[in-house]
This record gives C-alpha cells, sequence and structure tokens, in this order.
C-alpha cells in the first residue's frame, strides 16, 4: 500500500482541532492529538499527577477534579489522546485489556446474550465464558467474516457483539461496515477490539462501531514496559454509562502507566509502518519455504481479508502466523530463534514468537481450537521492528536442520 493510499484511508480522517489546533493528519494527530503543553508551566509533556484527591474550595466546589478513581489530569490527557485518534467523543483508560473488556461486559445483564468472534484472545474467551455466563450472561461465538453465521447467530435479547478488528491468532479479517449494519438493525451495540490495527491503520467507529477496545499493552504502549486497557466510545450517553462503571468498579490505569502509555503512543506512526514493513517482509519469506504449510497474513495476495482491509484500513498490521508443518517443528523454531524472544504478547519494538495453542490461547479448550484451526504447529510473530533481514536470518536458521 503506498503512501499516497494511506494518506486517502479512513485513518486519514481529521482530529477535532483539540488546543485551538487546526485538524491535522495521522502522523501529526499520533503526536498532538487531545492534549497540548501544560497551560500552567507550559511543559510539553503531561505532567505526572500523582494526587489521589483534589481540594475543594467548598462542599463540592473544585476545578474539576474531586477522587483519582473518578478522575485525574494525566490519566485524563491519555483518555482524550486515544478518543482524538479513535474519531470519538471519549476515552477512557483501565489497568489491563481485559479490566476494560470486564468494564463494556459490565454494561450488560443477567439474561442477555452477547455475540463474540469466534477467534479472539484466549483471555477474551475466558472472561466471556468463565466469569460472566456464570452471573447469567449467555454468549454465542461467531465468525464474524462470514456475515451470514453472524447474522444467524443473534437472538432477540442479543446486546452487544465484541470483535477483533484482526483476529489473534488466524488474521481472520471482518467486513465492519456491514457486521456494524447487521448489528445496528438488531438493537445491539457492536464492540471492535482495535488492538491488532490501532487507529493508524483503522478506525471502526467510522466504519460504524459503538465502542472500541484496545490491550494498550500491545502497539500503543509499544515497548513491553505497561499493561493497559483504552476504550473509546461513539456518543456522549455511552460515554457517560462508561464513566459511571469506570468510577464504580474502580479498573483505572494509574497515572505512570498512562504516562508511559502517552509517551509510547506519541511514535505509533513510525513504529506501525515499521512493524508492517517488517511482517510484510517475513511473510513473504514464510511463502517461499517449502516446510510451511500456510501463512496468515492479511497483506499477502491471495489473503481472503486483504481486499476489505484495502479497502476499510490504511495498512495490514504487524502479526503474523504461519503453520510449521509440525508441532515439532514448530516447538524447535520458538525455542531456537535468537532475537524473536519467545513470549506471550505483541506490539512491542522488539519480535516476538509464539505457539498460541499452548501459550495465549490454552484457556481455549482443545477440541474449540481443532475446530477453529488453531493447531500446536501454528505459530505467531509479533514483528519488531529491527531489520528484517536479521530477522528472517534467524528463523531461517532457528528452522534449520
Ligand atoms: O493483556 P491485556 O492488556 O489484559 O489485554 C487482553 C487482550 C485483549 N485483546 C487482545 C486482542 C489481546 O491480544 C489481548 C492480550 N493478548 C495477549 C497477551 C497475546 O499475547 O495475545
Amino acid at each position: 500500500m503506498s503512501s499516497e493510499e494511506r494518506r486517502g484511508g479512513p485513518a486519514a480522517g481529521n482530529a477535532e482541532g483539540a488546543h485551538g489546533r487546526p485538524a491535522v493528519r495521522p502522523r501529526t494527530m499520533m503526536v498532538h492529538a487531545g492534549h497540548g503543553p501544560d497551560p500552567h508551566t507550559g511543559a510539553v509533556n503531561v505532567p505526572i499527577y500523582l494526587s489521589s484527591t483534589f481540594a475543594q474550595e467548598r462542599p463540592g466546589v473544585h476545578k474539576g477534579y474531586e477522587y483519582a478513581r473518578t478522575g485525574n489530569p494525566t490519566r485524563e490527557a491519555l483518555e482524550r489522546h486515544i478518543a482524538a485518534l479513535e474519531g470519538g467523543v471519549r476515552g477512557f483508560a483501565f489497568a489491563s485489556g481485559l479490566a476494560a473488556e470486564t468494564t463494556l461486559l459490565s454494561l450488560l445483564k443477567a439474561g442477555d446474550h452477547v455475540i463474540v468472534g469466534d477467534d479472539v484472545y484466549g483471555g477474551t474467551y475466558r472472561l466471556v465464558e468463565q466469569v460472566f455466563t456464570r452471573l447469567g450472561l449467555a454468549a454465542t461465538y461467531a465468525d464474524t467474516s462470514d456475515i451470514d453465521a453472524f447474522a444467524a447467530a443473534f437472538r432477540p435479547e442479543t446486546r452487544m457483539v465484541i470483535m477483533e478488528s484482526l483476529t489473534n491468532p488466524l488474521m481472520k479479517v471482518s467486513d465492519l461496515e456491514r457486521v456494524a449494519e447487521v448489528t445496528r438493525a438488531h438493537g445491539a451495540w457492536l464492540v471492535v477490539d482495535n488492538t491488532f490495527l490501532t487507529p493508524y491503520f483503522q478506525r471502526p467507529l467510522e466504519l460504524g462501531a459503538d465502542m472500541v477496545v484496545h490491550s494498550a499493552t500491545k502497539y500503543l504502549g509499544g515497548h513491553s514496559d505497561v499493561v493497559a486497557g483504552l476504550v473509546v466510545v461513539k456518543d456522549e450517553e455511552l460515554g457517560q454509562r462508561i464513566h459511571y462503571l469506570q468510577n464504580a468498579m474502580g479498573a483505572i490505569l494509574g497515572v505512570q502507566d498512562s504516562y508511559l502509555l502517552l509517551r509510547g503512543m506519541k511514535t505509533l506512526a513510525l513504529r506501525m509502518e515499521a512493524h508492517a514493513e517488517n511482517a510484510r517482509r517475513i511473510a513473504q519469506w514464510l511463502a517461499g519455504q517449502p516446510w510451511v504449510t500456510r501463512v496468515l497474513y492479511p497483506g499477502l495476495p491471495g489473503h481472503p481479508g486483504r481486499e476489505i482491509l484495502a479497502r476499510q484500513a490504511t495498512g495490514f498490521g504487524g502479526m503474523l502466523s504461519f503453520d510449521a508443518g509440525t508441532p515439532e517443528r514448530a516447538e524447535r523454531i520458538v525455542s531456537r530463534t535468537r532475537l524473536f524472544a519467545l513470549a506471550e504478547s505483541l506490539g512491542g519494538v522488539e519480535s516476538l514468537i509464539s505457539i498460541p495453542a499452548r501459550m495465549t490461547h490454552a484457556s481455549i479448550p482443545p477440541e474449540r481450537r481443532a475446530r477453529l484451526g488453531i493447531t500446536d504447529s501454528l505459530v505467531r510473530i509479533s514483528a519488531g521492528i529491527e531489520d528484517a533481514e536479521d530477522l528472517i536470518e534467524d528463523l531461517a536458521r532457528a528452522a534449520g536442520e
């Protein structure tokens, strides 16, 4: 995808001219959107307000902050920033991606039904299946990339759909505009987990989603040094509901982590370009190896989601999976790479490699994993920003006899 095409894509939507600044393009937004120099001191970085409470002039009369669970200026700067990047009206920061999802699912009540994408992070599956169903929520897992199968999963009591814009770990792509249409027709909320693509490549709210959720632990943080979750909503009514739950449930992000996240997000544009280019080069190389039985990267010609992402996103992301042919070869590769760390997680500047069936998706029952195609020979790669040649050499050496 050329940089010209990128500029024209949906992620090129302009930011509100926050802080009296002009509406700007994505790369500029990543640096400036939602916050400017500190009005009191001119500090170009948002100060870390280590204060759990804020003095009031008279009871109920204050400068906008009372108690830091309800609101803290550092966290709020991050929340404004992600809201601007996703093109939503309000953002919220949580202690982890799963804390964010827990809060979103708490919009629902016993007896409600939720449709969850069939290929989601194992922890998301576990949260719905082991925690929320115990509280009376009903769940159906559906392939949102198959619009008829997805539409058939609705029930009269369906209130929410949760799906990943690019799925973990099978890299499935859904037509978000069509998914949003079907969801809206049933009067349910569409929640899109945009962790893999990030707002630099896709802005689900512009395609019809109601809410976006992130494991900000990944690309948004970008340096594998913070665990965090973010939510953005499309309207003020949802904003008030989520703020109520964020305050009532209390799974907020601390201020030092809020600062770290803001710092990481400023380089999101540069990092995503590098991640995507490295993922494309690695995927292309893997596709030429006789021992690789399939490569899942949406930027490869022939990937079923390529055409949809070319319309609905401005890049294909930095994640890919491949089948190493046998579980033994998969294990050999992930154990022998020197540059790729064998680790869960993704989205940091350093490359990671894993076997989802035995690591990130181990909480999914084996029969279900087998049905989906998450086999013991499936290897997942989070392409870092190192030199692609070094990464390919590392893989080739690790795969050698
Ligand atoms: O780890 P946490 O910040 O709580 O986020 C959970 C989560 C939510 N959504 C997606 C798409 C995710 O990938 C994750 C976490 N994923 C991993 C740790 C992983 O290695 O896939």
